[in-house]
């Protein structure tokens, strides 16, 4: 604690985020001021991890603005939702023209869109920015994802871009992102892709557990060894690590876990937007639907019981029929087990891995278009490349691969789809087969695979110049007389038929929503 000097900037709550978030501002030169709703966790902080650090310690907000040099920034890290809007009403009349508000939680874009209109009606300042990395990113370094008031850039620049996780030893991971809500845009739809990613590796884990009847060990190992080349990502990194994590007794912890998974919200919001623009982002999608089938374990139970039986009919008419790479890679395991070699099948091992690479690639491919449909329609001027490099270091989806995604965008700056690039192309071209071999094998034996069958899918739609929406066009015509246009007629032109012989010649108005 010090006294008599003014701090640099100041932080509002002290929970996980917050705490660290000042701690990693403190040491890298800042002063910093603090203050909480419930004032306890003031005390305690400033007598605990924030001993005889540069932190001013508030008892009330108006002790807290008046210990920030000017223009003032304050720093938001509450709860999103009305307690933004609560603790802005409360400081805006304690603060100047020209001050700042950042709010570093996870609010919806729209809520920020909103409040930085307000805010700045008022004469200050507001950026929305998303932080992500969770405590360990908060504390040693986050990807930070800032928009709002650009005229605030240069003011909160010096202090966000220190804190920010450095990629390459310098890049920081914390750039101006757009006007607006566009910095909790990208965020949430960092978070989105998150989801794609943590399900698409437990979807593959999946299989090397029920399929490849591989161990803890095995798939850690094989996580491990993904993590030097391609798919080197942090989510990969920990999946190796967590998986051979033991409990007291010895026994794999993982394993002891309840298979019910939990969300808050920004996956959810991702899909929404995703909905409103008309991007299909079905893997993400599949994967919010994941959890929430996941939490239903009651219903999960019983359906087991009444369904167990059929699945296995399934299976055994796929190895009968010997037409997928499970069953001749399950036999060569088995004849391996049976030889007394230890260890895994290498080559349906390499094949899943190039099935996780091919729908990770079509994972940011949509995030990426309902970005950019985002930003052209709410005007950001979004950089995509930029975007993918802020992404490198201190969030939860860090990885190498966002470079290529850069590299992409630095090749073709309007580029349609990310698996329009050829280095995605090309390796989509030689990876789609083993995606294939390793959705068709799942379903085949039972064991659901719901992002890798969407990136899939999605794949076949988007290459395909010959979709059955004719044969729809036709239906709602015949049902709604809402038109169809004809491949011998020039795009634009629309026509009714009367189907059955006694409907009337008025058609429905041609419009898209
Ligand atoms: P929480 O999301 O758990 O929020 C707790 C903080 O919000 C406490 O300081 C609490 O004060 C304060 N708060 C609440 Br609750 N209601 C308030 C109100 N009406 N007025 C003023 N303050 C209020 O903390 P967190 O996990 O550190 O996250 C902070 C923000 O960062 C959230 O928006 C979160 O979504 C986002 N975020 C979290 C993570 C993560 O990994 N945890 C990562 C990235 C972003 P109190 O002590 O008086 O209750």
């Amino acid at each position: 604690m010090i006294e008599n000097k003014k701090a640099s900037i100041g932080v509002i709550g002290l929970a996980v985020m917050g705490e660290n978030l000042v701690l990693n501002m403190e040491r890298n030169g800042f002063t910093v001021a603090v203050f909480n709703r419930t004032v306890s966790s003031v005390d305690n902080f400033a007598q605990g991890r924030g001993k005889n650090k540069n932190i001013i310690p508030a008892h009330s907000l108006e002790e807290f603005v008046a210990s920030i040099e000017r223009p003032r920034c304050v720093m938001l890290m509450i709860k999103a939702g009305s307690a933004v809007d609560g603790m802005i009403n409360a400081l805006v009349p304690l603060m100047d023209k020209g001050d700042v508000i950042i709010d570093g939680g996870n609010s919806n874009f729209i809520d920020t869109e909103r409040r930085t209109k307000e805010v700045e009606s008022k004469g200050l300042l507001y950026i929305g920015t998303g932080v992500s990395g969770g405590e360990e990113g908060a504390l040693n370094g986050p990807s930070i994802m800032p928009g709002g008031s650009k005229a605030a850039w240069p003011i909160v620049k010096p202090v966000l871009q220190s804190i920010s996780a450095k990629v390459n030893g310098s890049f920081p991971c914390c750039d101006w992102i757009g006007p607006g809500g566009a910095g909790h845009f990208v965020k949430m739809v960092h978070n989105g892709i998150e989801y794609g990613d943590m399900q698409l590796i437990c979807e593959v884990y999946d299989i090397m557990r029920k399929l490849l009847k591989m161990d803890c060990k095995n798939i850690s190992d094989v996580f491990t060894d993904w993590n030097k080349g391609v798919l080197s990502s942090y989510l990969i990194e920990i999946t190796g690590n967590l998986l051979k994590f033991k409990d007291s007794d010895g026994e794999y912890l993982v394993n002891k876990i309840l298979d019910t998974a939990g969300q808050k919200g920004t996956g959810k919001w991702t899909v929404i937007n995703a909905l409103e623009a008309g991007v299909p982002l079905t893997l993400v999608t599949e994967s919010v639907f994941a959890r929430c089938l996941s939490s239903d374990k009651e219903k999960r139970e019983e359906c087991e019981k009444i369904f167990s039986s059929n699945i296995g009919a399934g299976r055994t008419a796929i190895e009968k029929a010997d037409s997928a790479f499970s069953a001749q890679e399950v036999a060569k395991q088995a004849a391996d087990k049976t030889a007394g070699n230890e260890g895994f099948n290498a080559d349906a091992v390499k094949k899943l891995h190039d099935a996780l690479y091919a729908a990770k690639i079509i994972s940011y491919a949509q995030g990426f278009e309902l970005m950019q449909k985002a930003g052209a329609q709410y005007d950001w001027q979004l950089d995509l490349g930029n975007i993918a490099m802020l992404w490198r270091g201190g969030c939860i989806i860090r990885s190498v691969f966002l470079q290529k995604i850069k590299d992409a965008y630095e090749r073709k700056a309007d580029l349609k789809n990310l698996v329009m690039d050829p280095y995605f192309s090309d390796i989509l071209n030689k990876a789609h087969m083993s995606l294939r071999e390793t959705v068709s094998s799942a379903a085949m034996s039972g064991i659901p695979v719901p992002s890798l069958s969407a990136a899939l899918s999605w794949f076949d739609g988007i290459r395909c110049n010959d979709l059955p929406a004719n044969l729809l066009q036709a239906q709602r015509d015949y049902f709604g007389a809402h038109t169809y246009e004809r491949k011998d007629k020039k795009r634009g032109e629309f026509f009714h038929t009367d189907w059955t012989g006694h409907g009337g010649n008025t058609s429905s108005t041609t419009y898209n929503i």
